[in-house]
């Protein structure tokens, strides 16, 4: 919407593909009860106008879905973006025309279009992954998955539900299916670390601060890593004594949220501190579910912390508590086949009336790989990213001319307030588009050279990181077959900017811009 807004800033014609009925992207699909950010509402938002950002009033400290899609569908009214937006329509092809330096655009109606510039904004999370569970279409009850959720929503009163999944959507929903169904089953493979998120209605006095100060506040977040303004502890985790560290971390537990990771400055970097983070929560899991079994079984380990996504939630551990839930681990008795009548387990059977599956993502390549994208030479998009992704700052991919990821892989994107990236990249964009506009330029691609120095710096930036020592979504390895790599820039998004402004500065170092054909 952001980009949409830019480009007909700059006179352009433009035309924005969307696969649903309504603006939103992730919050207009996942509707499922408990969705909601867990970046603070006031930060979640648009920076790109004042106006807009003084009129807007967020009533929670986390806004839950349904508010942040009011405030998606009040963005594109105040600026009128609807008129340009084509709904219910899903692109299904594209191919570069190198005779013209136009992308011709085929859409799943059977239309067609061609545009200069193609400008993917798919989203790192849109392309839904329901594993490929043996019986899955024998099941007679009902089936949902939490990112395709029905408008109308789901009434689980009286029901025997399995949700599949405890990721960040499984943890948000399960509290709220548990408070409707007559049983509910949650089906955990692996267990995520999840800090409470102290939600709270928004307090009038910071409302008013933020508001008077925030072009400074949104300054500072575009400076730092993960494009929040956070207090980090200076201090190493292994350099306090035990009391100092406990005291620390219950004092970030007791604020909520993902703050929580800068309780100390090496929480991410090293393990041996990572640790100390990891013991913190299990010991606040032991604390609050009751049943020691449930406990261990919910403690993660194996894998350090935050380096699957650490999840923020309300009440998560505490429903395991309740008497109508059970949690059933389907690494020690794994998941064999969904039933006409429910699921079964190595062990046992579990009789349902309805499955949700929080199964996640096939994050960041999924939804570019499902449109058949072919560029130079006809060559596929799919088939070049068979072995992982490779993009020029992910921005822009070699051999496909004037087309540019927004958030894609190999930027920051999932490693940040994705607003701040967002907007990071259609402000780049849109100074590109200026530069060959004015300059009547009118073809740029990355080069090989450029985008193979850019996936060898991501990949050294990575190995860096405590990350690839998880099989999480930012490294592929929850969708079999594909190539296990840190797909998000982990370099930060302060350091990320800077890179990205350089390159422009310098005429686009690692393109190669070309004028129009002669004829
Ligand atoms: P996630 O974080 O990918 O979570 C998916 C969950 O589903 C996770 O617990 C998986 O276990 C589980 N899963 C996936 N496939 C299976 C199979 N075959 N059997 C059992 N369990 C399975 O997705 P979310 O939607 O929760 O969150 C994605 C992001 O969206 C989130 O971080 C926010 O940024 C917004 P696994 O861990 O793979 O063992």
């Amino acid at each position: 919407m952001y980009m949409l807004y830019r480009l007909r800033q700059l006179g352009l014609s433009v035309r924005v593909y969307e696969a649903g009925s309504g603006v939103g992207g992730v919050w207009f699909w996942n509707r499922y009860p408990g969705a909601r950010c867990d970046i603070e509402s006031m930060n979640y938002s648009y920076s790109f106008s004042h106006e807009l950002e003084q009129e807007w009033k967020w009533t929670e400290k986390y806004a839950t879905q349904p508010e942040i899609l009011r405030y998606i569908n009040h963005v594109a009214d105040r600026f009128s973006l609807r008129e340009d937006i084509q709904f219910k329509t899903r692109v299904s092809a594209s191919v570069f025309n190198e005779a013209t330096n136009r992308w011709e655009i085929q859409t799943d109606d059977g239309a067609r279009a061609s545009a200069r510039f193609l400008i993917m904004a798919t989203g790192c999370m849109s392309a839904v992954n329901v594993p490929d569970f043996k019986g899955l279409e024998s099941f007679q009850g009902k089936a949902w998955h939490t990112a395709r959720w029905p408008e109308e929503g789901v009434d689980f009163t009286g029901q025997r539900v399995g949700v599949i999944g405890t990721g960040s959507s499984g943890i948000q929903v399960i509290p709220k299916l548990a408070e409707q169904a007559a049983h509910l089953f949650v089906f955990q493979r692996t267990p995520s670390f999840s800090v409470p998120a102290r939600n709270a209605p928004i307090d009038p006095v910071y409302e008013s601060w933020m508001k008077a100060n925030y072009a400074d506040y949104r300054r500072r977040a575009r400076e730092t890593r993960a494009g929040v303004v956070m207090e980090v502890n200076p201090k190493s985790a292994l350099e306090v004594s035990p009391e100092e560290r406990e005291r620390e971390y219950m004092a970030r537990w007791e604020k909520g949220g993902t703050a929580f990771l800068a309780t100390f400055s090496d929480v991410m970097a090293r393990r041996e501190a990572n640790e100390t983070a990891a013991e913190f929560v299990r010991s606040q899991i032991r604390a609050t579910v009751r049943d020691p079994a449930v406990a261990a079984a919910l403690s993660p380990s194996g894998y350090p912390l935050g380096t699957k996504r650490l999840c923020v939630d309300t009440g998560y551990y505490e429903t395991f508590n309740r008497d109508n839930v059970t949690l059933v681990d389907v690494k020690l008795s794994p998941l064999e086949e969904i039933t006409p009548r429910g699921l079964r387990t190595r062990s046992a059977e579990y009789e349902l009336d309805s499955i949700v599956f929080a199964t996640g993502f096939d994050a960041f390549t999924g939804a570019l790989c499902n449109i058949d994208i072919r560029g130079r030479g006809n060559a596929s998009l799919k088939q070049k990213w068979a072995g992982g992704p490779r993009t020029y700052l992910g921005l822009a991919i070699a051999g496909f001319p004037n087309l540019f990821t927004i958030t894609g892989p190999g930027s920051p994107s999932v490693f940040s307030n994705t607003l701040v990236s967002i907007e990071q990249h259609v402000e780049w964009i849109t100074g590109c588009i200026t530069h060959l506009r004015e300059r009547h330029l009118e073809r740029i691609e990355a080069t090989v050279e450029a985008e193979d120095g850019w996936v060898a710096h991501v990949k050294e930036v990575a190995d860096r990181t405590l990350y690839p020592l998880a099989n999480s979504w930012y490294m592929g390895a929850n969708i079999p077959g594909k190539t296990r790599v840190l797909m998000p820039y982990a370099g930060g998004v302060g350091a990320y900017r800077k890179k990205c402004e350089e390159i422009a500065a310098q005429g686009y170092a690692g393109f190669s811009l070309e004028p129009p054909r002669a004829m």
